[in-house]
């Protein structure tokens, strides 16, 4: 992929859009880091990866760039369906998939030297970071989306837990099952499309019990 390196930017989200395929955008820092759903991506100058990736379009593509950026960080990495990388259970990185046309914008930011309180750093070179995301972006769009969705599941931090799920006005509890064959997340038995669940204790499943980071016992 030929990398497109700046300073500062809003977010290279932006900058990747004008760029074609095969084109991803690094930046030092972004003055207006984007997350999901409006939210904002924060970090200081230098401290993350910070790299808009333009690829063809991919249905699974944030379970492919997930397992993708997983992998490059190494195997103690877990995913959080749909978008989290976790540290020891604690936020390590994030991905925001923008579908335009044919292709779309795999955002991806990773906390190297610094992490907001509660989240978690990977204490990794830069480069040698992106060294290793890039071909396994690659090797993961090339792969068939059964293979995606296995290797996904093996990474799996949300899988068998309990979770909260709020989607639009809604909120419920249950089992996180699966994920399916499109990528949305079954919660004792429901089709979770899009939004955000939150990982509970299984033996208090009460908004008080919420909880980050999670225990190392399996359930
Ligand atoms: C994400 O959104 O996790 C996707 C983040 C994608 C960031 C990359 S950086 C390169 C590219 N360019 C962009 O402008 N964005 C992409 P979401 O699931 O909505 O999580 C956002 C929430 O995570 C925020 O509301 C904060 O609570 C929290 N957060 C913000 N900065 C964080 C950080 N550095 N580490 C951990 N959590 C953070």
């Amino acid at each position: 992929m030929e990398i497109v390196r700046v300073g500062s930017v809003d977010s290279t989200q932006e900058l990747a859009r004008s760029h074609p395929i095969g084109t991803v955008v690094v930046a030092d820092h972004q003055q207006a880091g984007r997350g999901r759903l409006g939210r904002s991506w924060e970090a200081p100058p230098g401290t993350a990866l910070l790299a808009s990736c333009v690829m063809p379009f991919l249905a699974l593509a944030p379970l492919a760039a997930g397992v993708a950026a997983a992998e490059a960080c190494g195997p103690q990495v877990r995913l959080k369906w749909p978008n989290d990388l976790l540290l020891e259970g604690r936020k390590l990185g994030g991905i925001l998939v923008e579908a335009s046309g044919d292709r779309c914008l795999v955002g991806i930011g990773i906390n190297l030297s610094w992490a907001p309180p509660g989240a978690a750093r990977l204490e990794a070179d830069r480069e040698t970071l992106l060294a290793r995301l890039l071909p396994a972006l690659e090797r993961w769009w090339a792969l068939a989306p059964a293979e995606v969705l296995e290797a996904w599941r093996a990474r799996a931090d949300t899988l068998g837990r309990r979770v909260r799920v709020e989607l639009g006005g809604e909120t419920f509890e249950g089992l996180a099952e699966d994920i399916a064959e499109d990528g949305s997340l079954v919660v004792g038995g429901r089709r979770v499309a899009a939004g955000d669940v939150r990982h509970l204790r299984v033996a208090e499943p009460s908004p008080a019990a919420l909880e980050e980071p999670r225990p190392t016992s399996p359930e």
